[in-house]
């Protein structure tokens, strides 16, 4: 039996039964066979969730680059470590070796280095999927500068918000982007954001797009002439187990992005084995996950688990529907893609379009198909699995977030057997637990609760950037000893996890977690409204769709709706980004709100959703006379 790669249903509840009684035993064996480490470890685990406080491998020392580049060098120098596909098809696919990608990396770093970067100094990365996005990532590890990627959808103003969060001195950017087909002033939003982030000192400009844009004298400079002088190697820092790898912004349900901070040694070894067993990785596979590396399934799932064992990992640039909406599976035939992994919005998205842009293309390479960022739907899952996977590649729905930096609950290819719609069981190494209310426990099976972790795992998150008091408030105040995840959750007859969505005021549109408080935010901004308040709303699509309920100001009553409308998403577009723009905005006079002046949301959330036959208790109503109103003029 191999605890490191598990291929039978008995073996997983084996090894998960001994992941759980001895976690120590059990993550030090695989810390120790399958990881190259400068330093060993003094203590495995030790871990206060009352702090909280977490603590993995400390007094290990390493550098994760060195385990997902260097030490591939002697056997795979040759193989494809990144496989580039660029947004236009008749653009040639990039192949970049593992020694290819140590040269680049250690060229980048020297770049850094050389721009005054030392280890703990924050960098954000603001870049399309093009290689020099893995690249720099890589390149802050290897130097131990935490790297802040910024979504490259993300407006001037949420990209500022977040560098002057975690006080970045360098941005990495490009003179642009190709999105389908159109091209994006990614420089220019930059520009815009830099006004307002003193402490950027120095701006890096990689070359996508050769347009004509402004370069900063002192401040900016074009990326390649500088690697081109670099040096192609580079001595790997050496860091502890828990410093600080990256962070990454999540959206909360209210106030500022949350900066969760990974660190270096647990995140390394969780994600590493996840991606070995739940896409069951064999050494000749071409694997292929089609998120941004904006986000943490990129981070995880694109650089650095596949990197870790040695994978071939794709990295498109592109959209699902350019040229057309075969795209997919064009690069699937293409490069012969052994494991897609991608999420239940786009799988919707191409299940409305013609079947023959799947049938088309030959995808009996595919072995493993995977869902992530929201729950999928019975059809989609069906579509997923009769159409792409031809019923013969198993579906692993994967329940996980950004603060988990890792997949949590998720079947295994090939052991677990899947249901749709059921993320099915733990992980090993995972103690979820459903939580009533009260703050009970609630044991058994065909239940339901809020979803929560009652032991730490690798690679949790250990903080929120600068601000401790929130994350214990967050994750680790609604229940005793628990992190609460912000998920509802059911545990069927057999153990099997279904995830029923978020209990906040989180909002999934297309994968993609917003808050509601920072888009209300926005919308107040606008001089003509008063008040507004947001819900999702099922679209067919996107999983979710935003509904806003705004109230006008006296001045804004006389304006022209639609024109209004537009204005408002305009400044949403600008103010976060267009993935936040609203769906539908209706006009209203007033709020359904308690006494205490909390805003009734569940109200309004049955309403956006058309389904008023039972609105629940609105006695608490400081004012139920407008759900009435509001209902008569639904949109
Ligand atoms: C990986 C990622 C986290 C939230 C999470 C859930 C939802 C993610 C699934 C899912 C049902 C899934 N990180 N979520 N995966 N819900 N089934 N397989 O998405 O931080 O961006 O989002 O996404 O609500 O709490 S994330």
């Amino acid at each position: 039996m191999s605890n490191y790669h598990i291929k039978h249903l008995e073996e997983y509840y084996q090894v998960y039964r001994k992941s759980v009684r001895n976690p120590e035993a059990f993550w030090e064996e695989i810390a120790e066979e399958h990881f190259v480490w400068r330093k060993r470890w003094n203590n495995v685990l030790s871990w206060d969730f009352k702090k909280p406080e977490v603590k993995w491998f400390d007094g290990a020392q390493l550098n994760i680059t060195e385990n997902c580049i260097d030490r591939h060098l002697p056997t795979r120098g040759d193989k494809t470590a990144i496989l580039f596909e660029p947004n236009d098809p008749k653009e040639e696919a990039e192949h970049i070796t593992y020694r290819q990608l140590h040269q680049r990396v250690c060229k980048m770093a020297n770049v850094l280095l050389e721009k005054g970067i030392k280890k703990g100094d924050r960098v954000c990365i603001y870049l399309p999927m093009i290689p020099e996005l893995a690249v720099s990532v890589l390149a802050c590890a290897r130097i131990g500068a935490i790297h802040s990627v910024v979504f490259a959808g993300f407006s001037s103003n949420a990209l500022a918000t977040r560098i002057n969060d975690s006080d970045c001195k360098l941005v990495i950017t490009s003179d642009g982007s190709y999105r389908g087909a159109k091209t994006i002033d990614l420089k220019g939003i930059v520009d815009k954001a830099l006004e307002g982030c003193p402490g950027v000192e120095t701006v890096l400009v990689a070359k996508r797009i050769h347009s004509n844009i402004d370069m900063m004298p002192q401040r900016d400079h074009w990326l390649q002439p500088l690697l081109d002088d670099a040096y192609g190697d580079n001595v790997a820092e050496i860091m502890n187990a828990e410093d600080p790898l990256f962070i990454l912004y999540t959206s909360g349900s209210t106030g500022r992005p949350k900066g969760m901070v990974h660190t270096t040694a647990g995140y390394m070894v969780y994600t590493a084995y996840t991606f070995k067993n739940v896409f069951q990785y064999r050494e000749e596979d071409v694997y292929w996950c089609t998120a941004d590396i904006g986000w943490i399934t990129g981070h995880s799932y694109i650089v650095y688990g596949p990197l870790a064992n040695g994978a071939t990992t794709v990295m498109f640039e592109g959209i699902p529907s350019y040229p057309d909406f075969g795209r997919f599976w064009e690069v699937v035939q293409k490069h012969k893609v052994t494991q897609f992994y991608t999420a239940p919005t786009a799988i919707r998205a191409l299940a409305k379009e013609n079947l023959d842009y799947v049938e088309k293309y030959d995808l009996s390479s595919l072995k493993v198909l995977g869902s992530v960022g929201e729950p999928i739907n019975e059809e989609a899952w069906h579509w997923y699995n009769n159409n792409v996977g031809k019923k013969r590649s198993p579906i692993v729905d994967t329940w996980w977030q950004t603060e988990t930096g890792g997949i949590m609950i998720s079947p295994i290819p090939y052991v677990t057997p899947t249901t749709p719609t059921y993320a099915t069981l733990p992980f090993i190494g995972i103690q979820p637990a459903l939580m009533d209310e009260n703050g009970q426990e609630i044991k058994g099976n065909q239940v339901d609760g809020r979803l929560c972790i009652k032991f730490p795992w690798p690679s949790m998150a250990r903080t929120i950037w600068g601000d401790h008091e929130r994350y214990r408030d967050t994750y680790f105040s609604a229940y005793k000893d628990m992190y609460f995840t912000g998920d509802g959750a059911l545990r069927d007859a057999v153990g099997y996890y279904r995830i029923t969505g978020r209990v906040d005021d989180v909002i999934i549109v297309s994968g993609h977690n917003l808050g509601t408080a920072p888009i209300e935010d926005s919308i107040n901004e606008h001089p003509a409204v008063a008040e507004s308040a947001i819900v999702g709303f099922p679209h067919d699509v996107k999983g979710n769709a935003l509904y806003g309920y705004i109230i006008l100001k006296e001045t804004g009553e006389s304006r022209d709706k639609n024109n209004l409308r537009k204005e408002i998403n305009q400044q949403i577009t600008e103010q976060i980004g267009p993935i936040a723009k609203l769906d539908k905005i209706q006009f209203v006079s007033g709020l359904p709100k308690t006494r205490s002046g909390k805003i009734m949301r569940r109200i309004l959330r049955k309403i956006a959703s058309g389904d008023t036959s039972n609105l629940g208790d609105t006695s608490t109503l400081l004012n139920p006379e407008i759900v009435q109103e509001i209902m008569d003029e639904a949109l």
